[in-house]
């Protein structure tokens, strides 16, 4: 079944690069970069990443990213990646990028979007993996900071396929950047927002009416409300699931308590991700085997959860029909 899994044709719609900096290459680039780490060793890092929530992981993922200063750098980190996707046959990515994080320590939009892309090109040309780049906004800033984003990012969109939002989602409701988005789509761009992965459905209800996004990230709170698990059904409106990062950030207490299996099965459209895999102890494929073991998912769903996510992926008609 762990082979099947892997050699599965899979896209992944929820990836932060951020949160795929290994602590190997952290280290690696907190040499080169001469920036000092308060910890002694890669194993004292590691043994750091046990989280009690949300917060508590968001907190040591800004200090990592924090040896990312130039674009080779960036380049680096969505490069390693990119080796993962293909040894998992993942024939397609929509990684998410926080400018704000570089932005705010002074490294230019240009240096993380420039390295990034660059091994995005190359990951289309060496292998064929097609990818659409989404900005995310960091919520727990101001609805003005991220208009100043969005004006940054005015050069290179045709870099960017759309805009997301997350960080701390409690007290950061989506009605904060209606304004934001509104703009951001009238510029063409498609768009996602975390909602309902500690905050309440009423987000994911927000983010769908009044920031108005083509897909959830998480969403795994709707299940509190059967009328919108039926809405999401009925809409097709697509779910970008991480199962790893909820057990491991206690948005459920074991993989045993996931409701990914009983969405599926209501008809809504689920996915399922690794959000930020060096933090939550596994990539894609780890994703899949870990709903195996813990809630006996079927080959059959397994193939209709990857199916989901070429399906609703943002890659083109032609793009889609190759890969169904
Ligand atoms: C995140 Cl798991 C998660 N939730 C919200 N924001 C994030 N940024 C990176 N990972
Ligand atoms: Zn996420």
């Amino acid at each position: 079944m762990d082979q099947f899994l892997n050699d599965l044709p899979k896209a992944e719609l929820h990836l932060h690069l951020e949160g795929s900096l290994e602590p190997e290459l952290l280290f690696a680039l907190g040499e080169r970069n001469a920036v000092e780490l308060p910890y002694a060793s890669i194993e004292q890092l590691r043994e750091a990443y046990d989280f009690g929530n949300l917060q508590d992981f968001l907190d040591l993922y800004y200090q990592g990213a924090a040896v990312l200063q130039t674009e080779q750098d960036f380049y680096d980190l969505t490069w390693a990646y990119i080796e993962r996707c293909k040894a998992e046959n993942i024939l397609h990515i929509e990684p998410f990028f926080d400018p704000q994080t570089h932005t705010d320590r002074g490294i230019p939009f240009a240096t993380a979007i420039n390295g990034i892309s660059r091994a995005l090109e190359q990951a289309e040309t060496a292998y064929g993996i097609s990818s659409g780049l989404i900005m995310c906004f960091l919520r727990h800033l101001s609805e003005d900071a991220a208009f100043e984003t969005l004006q940054q990012a005015e050069p290179y969109l045709d870099k960017i396929i759309g805009i997301g939002l997350d960080s701390s989602e409690k007290g950061h409701p989506p009605a904060k950047f209606e304004r934001v988005f509104a703009k951001a789509r009238a510029m063409g761009l498609l768009a996602v927002a975390h909602a309902g992965e500690e905050g309440p459905a009423q987000n994911v209800i927000d983010a769908l009416d009044i920031l108005k996004v083509d897909r959830i990230d998480h969403g795994v709170r709707a299940i509190d409300d059967p009328e919108l698990i039926q809405r999401l059904a009925r809409e097709e409106i697509a779910l970008t699931v991480c199962p790893l990062s909820n057990t491991r950030l206690k948005v459920f207490d074991d993989m045993s308590q996931h409701n990914i299996l009983q969405m599926l099965e209501q008809g809504v459209k689920v996915t399922v991700n690794s959000d930020d895999p060096a933090y939550f102890g596994g990539y894609l494929t780890e994703n899949f085997i870990a709903l195996e073991k813990g809630l006996g998912m079927t080959r059959e769903q397994a193939v209709e959860l990857a199916r989901n996510s070429f399906e609703y992926s943002f890659a083109n008609k032609e793009r889609k029909a190759e890969m169904l």
